[in-house]
């Protein structure tokens, strides 16, 4: 069979093997893997590892903040900036705001996506307004129009829900066979801690991180575990940044409870001597949760290691180092002023691939799965992203493992004006990138179209194996069916 592109003589690794074959495309999906396959176009990977693209799964792009603050990159800058780290698909937040319908937000980001990224996408979509009967009014739609996952925030004053609230997306987002994600820190133990910080004159970035403290987000995880095994509900708690947070996902893991989580790069590259950095430096490293401490770093890579985290991203959320981002409130503004967040949309895979795999801590096997197939399966994707098998979509990262290359604010490829690993040396940097049969990069080489990227719409969540838990107090199918009369 003659195929459209063939990528020859690489060593492909997915989430449990590694061979050489080649790989034959035609029409956007893999349809051979085999040997001297024959292709209009030939990609040679000779000495390079041919992988799943990495799927970015927590990313702010085009996003409006609560507090009116706009991410610096759009769909065209972000979708470049994540094909450049080696990704082939990103699941950016559509974020309700109050006042906003769920499928009039959902209407916005599809205008502002439209016909500007290079690699696929889908959206999480943000709750932070359940007025209007929208859960049984509009949910329904989103998940009909393949967005099955709703992020919700425990803490921030314009977007926290009750815990009456939270049951209620939990409860809902089951009953569809959607996932709810959780911004898991206490609301009151922040607002109290900067209140007083605050009034104490301590308004510099690095009391950002005191009034976030661990704690916050200990007992805020500890909730939502408990809500989300009252009402037996899938629950994902994003950018879990302590150790106590991650035993207690991995306690209720053992349980047999439906939790996922994730982690992100900062928490296991930065700690809190960055946010120390003198005048307002510190601010480029501000992000919620704060950047925390070597024995963290440490304890989370562990994790990592063990499985705990299913995902890990980057939670790209990029502000300008200027007075359209981190300095808008000006050069003397207090902690609570600056826009939280950090890019790294192109170094997570890097950094991940350098200092996990290139210094032993993580097999190949393991990079691949934290890359790409555990968001996949994760977010209702699998097989169609993240692996690469006859069928799925030809989404690939070509790797060259001994690469070295310096981090710089300009090979990020993004709209920002700093990285907070500039001058890091890393090895190992994908030189490639296809989406569904498409170069995007090609030897570093932006050669993607913005009309390619579509809209990806996914499935239910995969609960097979996980027995979940049944509150006595609590049937759910007989006490709140739609039939209900009493
Ligand atoms: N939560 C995120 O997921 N990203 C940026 C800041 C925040 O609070
Ligand atoms: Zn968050
Ligand atoms: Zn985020």
């Amino acid at each position: 069979m003659l195929h459209d592109l063939v990528i020859s003589g690489g060593t492909i690794v997915t989430a449990t093997e590694t061979y050489k074959a080649d790989v034959g495309i035609k029409n956007g999906t893999i349809q051979t893997l085999g040997y001297d396959l024959l292709g209009s176009e030939k990609i040679d990977a000779s000495n390079k590892l041919v992988l799943p693209g990495g799927i970015e799964a927590h990313c702010h792009i085009a996003q409006e903040s609560a507090t009116g603050g706009v991410t610096s990159d759009d769909y065209r800058s972000g979708s470049v900036s994540a094909a450049y780290g080696g990704n082939t698909c990103f699941i950016p937040f559509a974020a309700q705001h109050r006042g906003m319908g769920l499928l009039e937000t959902l209407d916005l980001y599809d205008s502002r996506s439209l016909n500007s990224s290079v690699i696929d996408f889908s959206y999480h979509l943000i709750i932070s307004d359940l007025s209007g009967n929208v859960m049984e009014r509009e949910f329904p739609k989103a998940v009909a129009r393949g967005v099955t996952s709703f992020k919700v925030f425990m803490t921030y004053d314009l977007l926290k829900i009750t815990d009456e609230q939270f049951l209620e997306v939990l409860h809902t987002a089951k009953e569809y066979g959607a996932l709810t994600m959780v911004h898991a820190e206490n609301s009151g133990i922040i607002n109290w801690v900067s209140e007083k910080l605050i009034k104490g004159g301590h308004t510099a970035p690095r009391y950002h991180a005191i009034s976030h403290p661990a704690l916050a987000e200990v007992e805020a995880i500890s909730r939502a575990i408990m809500l989300s095994k009252f009402v037996d509900a899938p629950l994902l708690i994003v950018h879990v940044s302590t150790p106590a947070g991650a035993n207690l996902v991995r306690d209720a893991r053992n349980e047999g409870l439906k939790i996922f989580a994730e982690t992100c790069p900062q928490y296991l590259f930065l700690n809190r001597k960055d946010l120390d950095r003198p005048g307002m430096e510190g601010a480029k490293f501000m992000c919620s949760p704060p950047v925390r401490d070597s024995e963290t770093q440490e304890a989370l890579w562990r994790h990592l290691q063990l499985g705990t985290f299913d995902v890990f991203s980057s939670d790209h959320s990029p502000y300008r180092f200027d007075e359209t981002g981190k300095l808008s409130k000006g050069v003397d503004a207090t902690f609570q002023q600056i826009a939280n967040g950090m890019p790294g949309i192109a170094t997570r895979l890097p950094l991940l691939f350098s200092e996990g795999v290139n210094k032993g801590r993580i097999t190949l096997q393991q990079f691949v799965r934290l890359s790409s197939t555990n968001a996949a399966r994760t977010y209702g994707m699998l097989p169609q992203k993240g692996s690469i098998s006859v069928g799925a979509d030809a989404d690939i990262a070509i790797w060259d493992p001994n690469l070295k290359r310096v981090v710089t604010a300009q090979n990020q490829h993004d709209a920002m004006d700093y990285t907070p690993y500039e001058g890091l040396e890393l090895t190992g940097w994908p030189t490639s990138v296809i989406t569904r049969g498409k170069p995007v990069i090609m030897d570093g080489q932006l050669v993607g179209d913005h009309s390619h990227g579509k809209f990806i719409a996914r499935g239910k969540i995969d609960l097979t194996g996980i027995p979940g838990h049944q509150a006595l107090e609590l049937d759910i199918e007989k006490n709140f069916g739609a039939n209900l009369t009493s």
